[in-house]
């Protein structure tokens, strides 16, 4: 029977065998994760009291200013899973190639690698408002004990082995898959430990929010602009409730508990749209996936997409079932 009080570390051993490769590297790095996570959920947390706000001065490859918390998140992620030697490779959104770990010697056996965005949604830092880390695991296709190379990180999303998302909210969660459905996990700050709390999360199968950049709206494609218009429609249960945060897992997470729709559409000025398919679009589809729910490019499955490269981009839909359906309907009307 459920306990409230099982946690993230219990549950990881409770849930070892349920893998489909267990040799326990598995559970390692989602521990390492968790503790990756707790640091940066320290930073987050401390970002208004103390001058790591504002831009580093750097640019990253997709041409964005990168905050000062961005690149703290990206190294204590990096060292985390560095440290621990239990991966063979991270591909980070803010790093232009992908690093290989171990590469030197010869005899490592590390199985999997790692694909984050460390932190999501920046640009809500410096405004309080909720951001999350986002990563995705695949297990290597070269072989063990190599170093890595790009074919290890340019994989169908539908091979990943676990996915998940960091919240840093009004609390803390840890929300993750491995293949065997969604569990979320809520931060005690006065003790350090993450909570089983929101066990095998479900996307309602419909639900009354739209999420998306309406300022877009005159850029987007037809069928998306026909399916913001059927949401505002007077009839049935709509129109629907327009809820957008800006931040990929603040929306997503709202989104799976209430029932709604998520939706980065390419448009006239970004013709791949903005969000990128290996770090941000892939974890969540599987994620959507895994709680009932369903992702696309508004055509096709996202985790169908064969990647062609690291920081590609892909228009996202993504959400409760039936809206996400609806709306490839519209987009394959147009
Ligand atoms: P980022 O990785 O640079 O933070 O961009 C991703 C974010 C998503 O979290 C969010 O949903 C989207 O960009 C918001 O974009 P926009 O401001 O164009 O609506
Ligand atoms: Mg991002």
């Amino acid at each position: 029977m459920f306990s409230k009080h099982k946690t993230l570390g219990e549950f990881i051993i409770e849930n070892q065998t349920e893998f489909r490769y267990s040799t326990g590297e598995l559970s390692k790095l989602i521990n390492a994760i968790r503790l990756a996570a707790k640091v940066v959920n320290h930073e987050v947390n401390k970002a208004g009291l103390v001058d790591i706000l504002g831009t580093a001065g750097d640019t990253n490859i997709q041409g964005e200013n990168q905050q000062k918390l961005d690149v703290l998140a990206n190294e204590k992620f990096i060292q985390t899973l560095k440290n621990r030697e239990i991966v063979c490779g991270i591909a980070s959104e803010e790093e232009d190639d992908f690093i290989s770990i171990n590469s030197q010697d010869e005899n490592h056996q590390n199985k999997y690698v790692v694909l984050i965005d460390p932190l999501d949604g920046s640009s809500n830092i410096d405004v309080n408002v909720s951001v999350g880390t986002i990563f995705s695991v695949y297990r290597r296709v070269t072989p063990v004990g190599t170093p890595v190379t790009l074919e290890d990180f340019l994989q169908p999303g539908k091979n990943q082995v676990a996915a998940g998302y960091i919240i840093y909210g009004t609390s803390t969660m840890l929300v993750y898959t491995t293949g065997h459905g969604v569990n979320g996990f809520t931060l005690n700050p006065a003790i350090g430990t993450f909570y089983l709390s929101h066990p095998n999360m479900q996307f309602p199968e419909t639900g009354k929010i739209y999420s998306v950049n309406e300022g877009n709206y005159i850029h987007f494609p037809q069928g998306v602009k026909d399916y913001i218009k059927y949401c505002q429609k007077e009839e049935g249960d709509r129109p629907y409730t327009s809820r957008y945060i800006g931040s990929l897992v603040s929306d997503f997470h709202r989104n799976m508990i209430k029932g709604g729709i998520y939706l980065y559409p390419k448009s006239s000025k970004a013709q791949k749209g903005k969000l990128r398919l290996l770090y941000e679009c892939n974890p969540m589809a599987f994620l959507a996936e895994q709680a009932n729910g369903k992702a696309s490019d508004g055509f096709k499955r996202i985790m169908e997409i064969q990647p062609t490269e690291l920081h590609e981009r892909v228009p996202f839909f993504c959400g409760s079932k039936k809206m996400v359906e609806r709306a490839e309907e519209f987009m394959s009307d147009s």
